[in-house]
């Protein structure tokens, strides 16, 4: 009797304390996400993932158009950003838009991703600049002195000096960048691809003791699906010495797999991806987090990809939610848009960067976009201030939600208007104006899960 009320006190106080925590595989199972590189900023208290977007209904990796960002406090409870950049506000690209990594350096976050060049199908390391983690980002050219640019990695090292690595089909390279990221610094280069056993592609680095780790995808005689490998150097350029295989084959695996390793609160964890939420389709695949040690001499414990995910390490299985966040002030560079009213950031109390006011007009509107995986439920929740009760619309799709009630309120606050019904792929959310004296922080979607 003793031990079991002391068992459920240690419960109750793992529960209060956040440490009962909800996992599975897929990790996200709102989008069918690919790629992803997760991080830890300095100054958060999140993990980040930047990531790549597989179109539903498609099994195709030509048909990827754009970027998405997630973050996290507690691998359960996720929050998808939305679009972060698309392959049409990207002027010398035409499509393809593969993998992806980020940085951060003085307060600037980096986006480094490959598209396809106009005109020549050159894939180019791209570069993109945000002052948040979440973006958007507006991007600012390609890398000069990359070749072919597909799967690029940043890795920034304690002295701040920025790492590139990128490479496919069979090579892997890695420079140091110049201090504006806008270039590889062409001496430093070098080809790590005679010391990286059978690579293929999706280079990515990260620290350990002091030691630097390049994992990468690995394809023995050229033969589909992708093991993920990692090597190991004294230095950020090598010489690398290979140390075999850390994920292999598994239940769901795609014909692709890419990730990336990090440390969060304490445990690490492997980032990669795999199928089996599109029903085995291997182009149109979705996160997988899986918790990942190291032995005593530093090498990895290989991993068995499970489906509870990082229930594995602590976690309690369960579904995991995602909040899909669509900042106001964001709509025109999130695949949205802002007719007649204005982005402004006067008001104290907003999130994100600002918030959408100036709605004067009969009929003027903010647009906002949230993509999702299949068609499904979510909550649909606003966050306003008014200065008087007043009465708006918001469309969804096809679907007009006439006379919302916005109670007055000075500050930012939220509002619930209860169960919405999104479509697979693409959905457009537009608040319109009924009168004036509001101001539109952002719209937010939490998944309902059936
Ligand atoms: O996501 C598109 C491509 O598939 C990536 O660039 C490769 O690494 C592979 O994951």
């Amino acid at each position: 009797m003793k031990k079991k009320v002391a068992l459920w006190a240690l419960c109750l106080a793992l529960m209060m304390e956040g440490g009962f925590l909800f996992a599975q595989n897929p990790a996200v199972t709102s989008i069918h996400l690919a790629d992803p590189s997760a991080h830890v900023w300095p100054g958060s208290d999140k993990l980040w993932v930047y990531v790549s977007h597989d179109q539903p209904g498609t099994n195709t990796h030509a048909t990827m158009a754009d970027y998405h960002v997630l973050s996290t406090t507690d691998m359960v409870n996720w929050t998808d950003y939305g679009s972060v950049l698309h392959v049409k506000d990207v002027s010398w690209a035409a499509s393809h838009a593969w993998a992806i990594d980020a940085a951060l350096l003085d307060s600037t976050y980096y986006l480094v991703y490959c598209m396809q060049e106009k005109g020549n199908g050159v894939f180019r390391t791209g570069l993109a600049t945000s002052k948040y983690p979440q973006g958007p980002f507006t991007d600012i050219g390609y890398i000069k002195g990359v070749e072919w640019g597909q799967d690029p990695a940043l890795f920034v090292d304690d002295d701040k000096q920025a790492y590139l690595y990128w490479g496919c089909g069979g090579s892997c390279f890695a420079a140091k960048l110049s201090k504006d990221f806008k270039s590889i610094i062409p001496e430093t280069k070098v080809n790590l691809t005679p010391q990286l056993t059978d690579v293929f592609e999706g280079p990515w680095v990260h620290k350990y003791k002091g030691k630097y780790y390049l994992s990468y995808l690995e394809k023995k005689k050229k033969k589909w699906p992708e093991h993920m490998y990692y090597a190991v150097a004294d230095k950020p350029l090598g010489p690398y010495v290979c140390k075999g295989e850390y994920i292999g084959r598994f239940d769901g695996m795609a014909g692709t797999n890419h990730g990336s390793i990090v440390k969060y609160k304490n445990k690490w964890y492997a980032f990669h991806h795999g199928m089996k939420m599109s029903g085995n389709k291997s182009e149109c695949r979705n996160m997988l987090v899986d918790c990942l040690s190291y032995n005593s001499d530093g090498t990895i414990k290989p991993i068995i990809p499970s489906a509870i995910g990082v229930a594995e390490c602590g976690a309690t299985k369960g579904p995991t939610i995602t909040t899909i966040l669509l900042e106001a002030e964001n709509g025109t560079a999130a695949g949205g848009s802002i007719q007649g009213a204005k982005i402004n950031n006067r008001h104290s109390g907003y999130s994100g960067s600002g918030y959408v006011d100036s709605f004067n007009h009969q009929n003027d509107c903010v647009t906002v976009m949230a993509s999702v995986a299949k068609n499904s439920k979510y909550r649909l929740k606003v966050g306003y201030a008014a200065k008087t009760d007043q009465k708006h619309d918001i469309l969804v799709n096809y679907i007009m939600l006439q006379d919302l009630s916005f109670p007055k309120s000075d500050d930012f606050t939220e509002i619930d208007f209860g169960v919405v019904s999104l479509r697979e792929g693409d959905n457009f959310l537009k608040f319109i104006r009924k009168s004036s004296g509001i101001e539109i922080d952002y719209i937010k979607l939490v998944q309902v899960i059936e």
